[in-house]
C-alpha cells in the first residue's frame, strides 16, 4: 500500500512538465559536482523546515539517509523529500532525477545506484552544513527538473594499504568520502613487498609473518621509515566483509588486488620456496634480499594460490579481483632452470610471455570461482594475456592506452594525471616520477588528445586515481591530515572525468563550482583538503664552493665531483648499503655565513629511503675537529649556523637500510635574503 503511493508520486515526478523554466543549465549556480547532464530550473523554491521529514521504502537507504535527514517509514504530512528506485525509467544504469517543487522534492534513481548517487546530488543542494549530520535548519533549494547519468561505468580509486597500514576505520572514512564524490570502485591494493594485509584462515602465516617489518630478527626488513620498530596490521575477514557491506551501501565495489607475479616479498618470507631456486646475492645488499617474484615452473604455487584466492572470492563479491602484474624483475627467470625450460617448451620470445603464462594459470583459479582477472599494464606485453582481463593503465603516455587498442577493457589511471602520491607542486611532499600532478591536470584529461582512436576510446571502462602510500607512513606523522591533503580536491576532479561527458568538461566552469560551493562541502565533510600552494622556505639558496667526500663506494666516478660542483640535486647512488660508521662530508671553501639553514638529506629527496636510518650530524671550524650538532631523523637534518662551520660531516649509526644501496645528496643551503 505504502509503496504503491510512493510509486504514484515518483510516476508524477517523472511527468512533471517544466512549460515555463526560467533558466536552461542553471547548475553552475548550484554548483554540483560532478557537474549533472541536464538541470532546468523550473521557476519557485522549495521550503524546507526543521519539521520536515524523508521518506524512502529502500530500507539500506532509509538507514543511509537517518544520519542526514528526520526519516519516517511511512508517509505522512510533514514527508517531504521521497527517495525511491523506479526500474522502468528510461535512463543508463545509475541514472537518476530529481524534481524540486514547491510541496517537495522526489529523487528517483533507475537503480540502487541511480539512487544513490541522486541522494549525494540532493544533499549538494543542501546548505554545506548538511555533511555534518541531522541537518534541521531551515533552508530553500531552487525548484528544477535534473536528469543525470554517468559516462563510465568505472569511476574509482585505489588505496594502498600494504606500504602503510591504514586502520579500518580510515577505510570507511576513505569509502564514505569516495561515495560522496559519485566513485563506485575502491581498489585496494592489499599486498605488497613490504606488507601483506589480508588474513588468510588457511595460511595463517602469511600475516603472521608478512604483516610486520622491521625490529629484532623480523623477516621482513624495514624501509619507508619506522627503522627499528616492528610495523605493520593486517585486516581481518571479518573487517573486509564489513568493508564490502559498508561500501556497497555507498554504492562502491571493493576490488582486492593480490599483487603477482612481483611485489612478492611479504609473501615470501612467509614461503621461501614460491621462488625460483636460484642463488641470491646477499652481500651487496648487507643481508636485504630484493627477490620477490613467484616461480611460474613450480607446480606447487599454483596449490597456494588457490588457497589463497577461495578465500578471498568468499570475502569479495565483486565480478573482478586484480591479480597485479606490475613491475615484474624478470632476471630470476632468466637464472631458472625450470622457467627457463618452460619458456623454451612453449616457444616464448619475451619474458612477458612467461609473466602471462603464469597470469593466465591464476585466470583459471578465478574462473573456477566464476570472478575474471583485473590486471596492470605490463601484463599485456607478451600478446598472449587472456582477453577477458581488465587492463588497468597506469604508466606515462601511450604505454596506458595501449592495452584500449589491442581491444582490452581498460581503465584508465596513468601516473602524470592521476597518481595522487605524485607532488601537487615543485616543493611538496609526494612522488616525483610522474612529475606534478596538480588539480587542473587531472581535470584536463581528454582521450581524444592524448591520441585514443575513436575504438580504443570504446574500449576505456573508466578512470580510476591511485594513491600509493610508501609515502604516508612518514608524512602521516608529520601530518594527520596527509591522506586528505593528497586526495582532496584531486578526488573531485577525477571525479567528474569519469562522470561528466567531455565536451562539458570545462576546467574555469569546475574551478568556480569548486571553489564557489564544493570547497565549503568538503569542510563539512570534515576533509582537510590541500588549499593551495604551502608557504616556501625562507631564504635564498646559495651554493657555496664545497666539496663533498664519503666513505662509500660510489656506482659511477664522477659522480662525487657532481654533488661538490651543485650540479646534480637528483643525488648520487652508492654501490652498497649504509654500514655502522660510514660518513658523507661536505666541505665549504669558506666558513658557512652565520645564520645559515643547511637542510641535510641522506636518501632520495622525495622518498624515504636508500638513507642513513639514523646517525649523527657534526660541525667542525677546520676540518680537523669535530663536534656534534644534532641527529638524522628519517635520514634528515636541518641545522642553523651559529658557530664557524667550514665542514659538515654526517655519520651513520645503522648497518642495512632495506635496499641494496644509499643515495648521496648535496645540501641545501638557504641565507636570509639581503
Ligand atoms: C609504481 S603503479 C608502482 C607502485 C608504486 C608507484 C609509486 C604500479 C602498478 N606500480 O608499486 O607504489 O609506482 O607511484
Amino acid at each position: 500500500m505504502k509503496s504503491s503511493k510512493v510509486l504514484i508520486l515518483l510516476a508524477l515526478a517523472l511527468v512533471v512538465c517544466v512549460p515555463d523554466a526560467v533558466a536552461k543549465g542553471g547548475a553552475g549556480d548550484l554548483g554540483l559536482l560532478p557537474l549533472p547532464r541536464e538541470v532546468e530550473l523550473t521557476g519557485g523554491e522549495f521550503c524546507y523546515t526543521p519539521e520536515a521529514t524523508l521518506y524512502t521504502p529502500n530500507d539500506t537507504l532509509a538507514h543511509y539517509l537517518a544520519d542526514y535527514f528526520e526519516v519516517q517509514n511511512t508517509i505522512g504530512p510533514s514527508t517531504a523529500i521521497m527517495v525511491g528506485i523506479n526500474p522502468s525509467l528510461d535512463l543508463p544504469a545509475e541514472g537518476y532525477t530529481i524534481d524540486v517543487r514547491p510541496e517537495g522534492v522526489w529523487v528517483s534513481g533507475v537503480d540502487y545506484g541511480g539512487a544513490f548517487c541522486g541522494v549525494q546530488t540532493l544533499l549538494q543542494l543542501f546548505p554545506p552544513e548538511v555533511y555534518e549530520g541531522a541537518f534541521r535548519s531551515e533552508c530553500t533549494i531552487p525548484c528544477l527538473h535534473l536528469t543525470d547519468w554517468p559516462e563510465y561505468s568505472y569511476r574509482g580509486m585505489h588505496f594502498d594499504v600494504a606500504r602503510t597500514f591504514s586502520p579500518f576505520e580510515e577505510l570507511l572514512r576513505y569509502v564514505d568520502n569516495l561515495s560522496r564524490h559519485k566513485i563506485n570502485t575502491l581498489h585496494l591494493h592489499l599486498v605488497d613487498d613490504e606488507g601483506w594485509r589480508i588474513e588468510i584462515l588457511s595460511h595463517p602465516e602469511l600475516t603472521e609473518v608478512g604483516a610486520w617489518r622491521g625490529g629484532e630478527g623480523n623477516p621482513l626488513h624495514s624501509v619507508y621509515g619506522r627503522w627499528g620498530e616492528r610495523y605493520g596490521g593486517y585486516y581481518t575477514q571479518e573487517q573486509m566483509r564489513q568493508l564490502v557491506a559498508y561500501a556497497a551501501v555507498r554504492n562502491i565495489v571493493v576490488v582486492p588486488e593480490i599483487d603477482l607475479p612481483g611485489h612478492s616479498l611479504a609473501i615470501a618470507k612467509a614461503h621461501p620456496e614460491i621462488l625460483c631456486p636460484v642463488e641470491k646475492d646477499l652481500t651487496r645488499t648487507a643481508g636485504y634480499d630484493t627477490s620477490n617474484v613467484w616461480c611460474v615452473a613450480r607446480e606447487e604455487n599454483y596449490a597456494l594460490l588457490e588457497d589463497i584466492f577461495a578465500e578471498l572470492v568468499e570475502i569479495f563479491p565483486s565480478e573482478y579481483i586484480h591479480i597485479g602484474g606490475d613491475e615484474v624483475q624478470m632476471g630470476s627467470w632468466r637464472k631458472c632452470p625450470h622457467c627457463s625450460a618452460l619458456y623454451k617448451a612453449q616457444g616464448y620470445t619475451d619474458y612477458h610471455q612467461l609473466e602471462a603464462h603464469f597470469l593466465n594459470r591464476v585466470v583459471e583459479i578465478l574462473g573456477r570461482y566464476g570472478r575474471k582477472p583485473a590486471v596492470w599494464n605490463e601484463a599485456a606485453n607478451g600478446g598472449n594475456l587472456t582477453t577477458t582481463a581488465r587492463v588497468h593503465g597506469w604508466e606515462a603516455g601511450r604505454k596506458a592506452a595501449r592495452s584500449a587498442e589491442r581491444g582490452f577493457r581498460t581503465v584508465f589511471m596513468s601516473g602524470p594525471y592521476f597518481y595522487f602520491d605524485m607532488r601537487q607542486s615543485d616543493d611538496e611532499p609526494g612522488h616525483n616520477w610522474a612529475g606534478v600532478v596538480t588539480t587542473q591536470k587531472c581535470y584536463s584529461y581528454r582521450l581524444a588528445e592524448q591520441g585514443f582512436s575513436k575504438a580504443a576510446q570504446a574500449n576505456v571502462e573508466g578512470f580510476s586515481g591511485a594513491f600509493w602510500t610508501e609515502l604516508l607512513v612518514v608524512h602521516g606523522e608529520q601530518n594527520p591530515h596527509y591522506i586528505d591533503y593528497q586526495l582532496y580536491p584531486r578526488v573531485c576532479a577525477l571525479a567528474e572525468v569519469g562522470w561528466t561527458d567531455e565536451p562539458r568538461r570545462q576546467w574555469g566552469d569546475f574551478e568556480s563550482r569548486l571553489e564557489g560551493h564544493h570547497l565549503a562541502r568538503l569542510e563539512s565533510m570534515g576533509i582537510h583538503y590541500r588549499q593551495g600552494e604551502p608557504p616556501q622556505p625562507e631564504g635564498k639558496v646559495v651554493c657555496p664552493k664545497m666539496e663533498c667526500r664519503t666513505s662509500l663506494p660510489m656506482r659511477n666516478e664522477g659522480d662525487l665531483a657532481k654533488l661538490s660542483a651543485w650540479a646534480n640535486d637528483y643525488g648520487a647512488r652508492a654501490k652498497r648499503t649504509c654500514r655502522e660508521g660510514d660518513w658523507i662530508e661536505y666541505r665549504f671553501a669558506e666558513p658557512l655565513p652565520m645564520g645559515a639553514v643547511v637542510e641535510l638529506t641522506t636518501g632520495y629527496r622525495h622518498v624515504t629511503r636508500g638513507l642513513f636510518p639514523s646517525g649523527v650530524v657534526e660541525v667542525s671550524g677546520d676540518g680537523a675537529d669535530f663536534s656534534s650538532a644534532g641527529t638524522l631523523y628519517n635520514g634528515r637534518a636541518t641545522l642553523t649556523i651559529d658557530t664557524s662551520t667550514k665542514s659538515i660531516r654526517i655519520r651513520c649509526t645503522t648497518t642495512g637500510n632495506g635496499d641494496p644501496y644509499v643515495f648521496v645528496q648535496q645540501p641545501v643551503v638557504r641565507v636570509e635574503k639581503l
